[in-house]
């Protein structure tokens, strides 16, 4: 009878994801109880949010227009996630990320123009062209791809958490991975020397509950991804993945825990994207409803528009103006890179290592 125990199984996982149709539910409300942002805090994650989000709809669009070619995974709903992971830890700490990595770039710093040109494959970009979308790299500002094969950025953020600890400096790295790629070996792998040595490692999972056209629910036995590190004696938590204050909070603790030499720490972030996988995704294998339900009740940006006018902290004057002019530094973006070139042929032979 082993056949009924698994199809049970997998009812009593079914059921519980359908409770959890909010992503604060699931973080058990937790997120938003007690948690006050300052003025000067509710305006710089409303800046940075909708920097990506601009960002990253200009990139659509361009993409569409025949600009960029190859794939382009866009951030778009998951926003607050790195910008309260940003707002919870020091400019010098490091990241790595996965292929969906845009808004990582921007919330590091990087400057949108050399992002929107290597998107282009233009010599202004930030890998000269020559990476695109998936393979950006900054080492001043700390920013370690980037990576298009999923879970590579575990391994990549644990050996950098290494060096940290065998440097003996108090940097830690922020190391996200999504849904899909926590079921992979090599993250648990990770987990374990990471674990093992006591690294300084935060594993962030963005749980956006899809990995390509595949729920969650139809791929993994558990879907209670925070709870991934037990049998390596990793603490973690769920947080609600749209709420920055929640997100930021959250990664405050983590911070900590992990700065003080704990060893690594696990949070699953519960967010949700709202385009397809990638640019051709046509996106058949969820409802219009589902994505609509979610920009309506729990869009991050909107939560702190709301707040902020709700608490007489601005009027909406003072946010058109912040749109207007995050919209001017996409579009110089997108203006410095239609205008510059392509790199040169000689860049063929550069950056690549050849063994004879
Ligand atoms: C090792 C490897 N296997 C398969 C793929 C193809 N692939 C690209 S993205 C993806 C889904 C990953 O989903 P998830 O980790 O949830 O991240 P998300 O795209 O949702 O951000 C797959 C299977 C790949 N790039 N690398
Ligand atoms: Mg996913």
């Amino acid at each position: 009878m082993p056949d009924t125990k698994v199809k049970k199984s997998r009812g009593a996982v079914r059921r519980s994801i359908r409770k959890r149709e909010s992503p604060s539910s699931k973080a058990n409300g937790k997120s938003a109880l007690g948690l006050v942002f300052t003025p000067k805090q509710e305006l710089f994650a409303f800046r940075e949010m909708m920097l990506i989000r601009r960002f990253e709809e200009k990139a659509g669009q361009l993409y569409g227009m025949g600009f960029i070619g190859g794939f382009c995974h866009l951030y778009i709903g998951q926003e607050a996630v790195v910008v309260g992971m940003r707002m919870a830890c020091r400019e010098d700490d490091q990241t790595v990320t996965t292929y969906r990595d845009h808004g990582h770039m921007l919330a590091c710093g990087m400057d949108p123009k050399g992002v929107m040109a290597e998107l282009m494959g233009r010599k202004g970009g930030h890998s000269r062209g020559k990476g695109g979308s998936m393979h950006m790299f900054s080492i001043d500002q700390h920013f370690y791809g980037g990576h298009g094969i999923v879970g590579a950025s575990a391994p990549i953020g644990t050996g950098l958490a290494f060096a940290n600890k065998y440097r003996d400096s108090d940097q830690i790295c922020l190391t996200y991975f999504g849904d899909g790629a926590a079921n992979q070996g090599q993250v648990y792998e990770s987990f374990n020397m990471a674990k093992l040595w006591n690294l300084p490692v935060v594993y962030v999972i963005e749980n956006n509950r899809y990995g390509m056209g595949t729920s969650i629910e139809r791929a993994s036995s558990t879907t209670d991804l925070y709870l991934r590190g037990r049998s390596f004696d990793i603490p973690g938590e769920a947080v609600d993945g749209m709420d920055v204050r929640a997100v930021k909070a959250a990664g405050n603790k983590a911070a900590k825990w992990v700065r003080e030499g704990n060893g690594p720490y696990i949070l699953e972030m519960l967010t949700y994207r709202y385009r397809g996988h990638s640019m051709s995704d046509p996106a058949k294998y969820r409802s219009r409803e589902e994505v609509k339900k979610m920009r309506q009740e729990h869009d991050p940006i909107e939560q702190v528009r709301i707040r902020l006018i709700k608490n007489g902290l601005a009027q909406e004057e003072d946010l058109k103006a912040i749109d207007s002019e995050i919209r001017q530094i996409v579009n110089e973006a997108a203006d410095f890179a239609q205008n510059d070139a392509e790199p040169d042929a000689s860049e063929l032979y550069t950056n690549v290592l050849v063994d004879v």
